[in-house]
């Protein structure tokens, strides 16, 4: 029954001093981008699992930028949903505010939401191979093997792959607002993806209370305080006072 929930979380949300968000996937499912799980999922019709990977951009890395040039091209005309925008009106509103994303698709920040973890990079910044400089670049035109304009060495998306360790002070700037919030929000994540499907466990063991909002149950539902079934963009509004 998500309107006494939804009361609930009203609630601790106005006398709550430290609130930490962790979306996944599906908070931008409802702008367009398809999830990594869904029908339409990026894992069905690439296998990204497989593409976004170290070894497979070492081995053919014309068809990983392919498989990322694709996605930028699909994702630069999307725009925020009301669910990304509730977030930032949220942070607005909270004392302490941290929104932490597995997201790569830069939606929070267009929304304008302000205090981001972006625990596994941004597709619209490149990272060079060589010197190791990270641009943004949202160019759709990429050429098949972008090269970097200082060494000349190879480009590749400043994002985190399977296998790969997700940056130290990220890791830690994450673990650190968890562990000092008192209510945790987990939005629109399947709750697979580790280390960031830890994070709602370590808020819990810290004593905070833990609420997800998904389409369907995760492998954390029975560990949180709340679990609320619906669609990001129509529960996430809906935490905001009502508009008077
Ligand atoms: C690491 C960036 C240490 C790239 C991503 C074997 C070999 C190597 C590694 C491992 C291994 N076994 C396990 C591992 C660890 C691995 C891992 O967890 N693998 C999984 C597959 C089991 N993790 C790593 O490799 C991490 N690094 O651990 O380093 C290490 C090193 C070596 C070996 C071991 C450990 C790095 C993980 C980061 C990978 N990069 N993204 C890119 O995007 O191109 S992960 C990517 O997938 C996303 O960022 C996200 O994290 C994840 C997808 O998860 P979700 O966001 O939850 O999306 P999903 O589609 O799954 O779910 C969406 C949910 O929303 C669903 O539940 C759906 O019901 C719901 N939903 C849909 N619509 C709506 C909705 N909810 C509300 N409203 C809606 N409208
Ligand atoms: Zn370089």
């Amino acid at each position: 029954m998500p309107e006494a929930d939804l009361e609930v979380l009203r609630h601790r949300l106005h006398q709550s001093r430290d609130v930490v968000v962790l979306t996944g996937a599906g908070i931008s499912a409802e702008s367009g981008v398809p999830t990594f799980r869904g029908p339409d999922g990026l894992w069905r019709q690439y296998r990204a699992v497989d593409l976004a990977t170290p070894q497979a951009f070492q081995r053919d890395p014309r068809l990983v930028w392919e498989f990322y040039q694709w996605r930028r091209q699909l994702l630069a005309p999307l725009q925020p949903n009301p669910a990304h925008r509730a977030l930032a009106a949220l942070e607005q509103r909270c004392p302490r505010f941290t929104l932490i994303t597995q997201n790569i698709d830069g939606l929070h920040a267009l929304a304008g939401s302000r205090r981001i973890i972006e625990l596994h990079g941004n597709i619209w910044h490149l990272r060079c191979t060589g010197c190791g400089q990270v641009r943004e670049d949202r160019r759709l035109d990429l050429p098949p093997l972008p090269a970097c304009q200082t060494c000349g060495a190879l480009l590749r998306p400043h994002v985190v792959w399977f296998g790969e360790t997700l940056d130290p002070a990220v890791l830690a700037a994450a673990y650190a607002a968890v562990a000092a919030c008192d209510l945790m929000l987990v939005i629109g994540t399947s709750g697979l993806v580790q280390p960031a499907a830890s994070l709602g466990y370590l808020a819990k063991q810290r004593g905070a209370f833990v609420a997800e909002i998904n389409l369907e149950p995760t492998p954390q539902s029975d560990l949180y305080d709340l679990s609320l079934l619906g669609k990001a963009g129509d529960l996430v509004p809906r935490l905001l006072p009502a508009a008077r």
